[in-house]
């Protein structure tokens, strides 16, 4: 009798728990950092024929995630000029996002990438998400519509990343100058925050 008891306890201690993480994964949330202008600087990742000049839309002057609703996850940087004018070079802003399961670490990064008309093919923005533990694309890179003046922002279901009450991210600005796309781009060039993550959470 004293185990019946004590498993319907467990069983409705689980169900309360899971109900919670479900609200709380679906309530809005806010989190957003700010970076310092001037500080964008070409640091060579892969060794690649040619180098990308600094651009003020390299720049990152703030960052920030927002959960708007259970389906919405707007994903925002504001930099120090029109990304929309890259006329150069493959240029890659990118979110990476992690936290923590029972399972073990979740890991994903959305990459934004826009192909400048010098590169002649599927000119433009694009998106695609790749999840780390699976080792794979889970979003292949699709096409999508242009930039607001002096940001990159995307929305994305939060399912797509397994709808986490909370996560800890960081973006980047990255330049691809030789086009292999079976490796991440040749050069990163600033990023916010610099050595740290943000905690996008409902409690913070
Ligand atoms: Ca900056």
């Amino acid at each position: 009798m004293r185990i019946i008891i004590l498993v319907v306890i467990v069983a409705i201690a689980l169900g309360t728990i899971g109900i919670f993480i479900i609200f709380v994964s679906q309530m809005p949330a806010s989190s957003n950092t700010k970076d310092a202008i001037g500080d964008a600087v070409a640091v060579r990742v892969h060794e690649a024929v040619g180098e990308p000049v600094v651009q003020p839309y390299h720049d990152i002057v703030s960052a920030s995630v927002q959960r708007l609703n259970a389906r919405e996850l707007l994903l925002a940087v504001e930099l120090d000029g029109d990304p929309n004018a890259n006329t150069s070079y493959e240029t890659v802003y990118l979110w990476v996002i992690d936290y923590p399961t029972i399972a073990g670490n979740r890991k994903y990064t959305i990459i934004v990438p826009h192909l400048p008309p010098e590169l002649g093919t599927s000119i433009g923005w694009h998106i695609a998400i790749f999840d780390h533990k699976a080792n794979g694309y889970i979003v292949p890179l699709k096409k999508i519509g242009a930039m607001p003046q002096n940001m990159v922002e995307v929305n994305i279901d939060p399912a797509i990343i397994g709808n986490p009450s909370f996560f800890y991210w960081q973006t980047f600005v990255m330049v691809r100058v030789e086009p292999q796309f079976d490796r991440p781009p040749d050069f990163l060039i600033d990023s916010a925050p610099d050595n740290d993550t943000v905690l996008l959470s409902p409690f913070s």
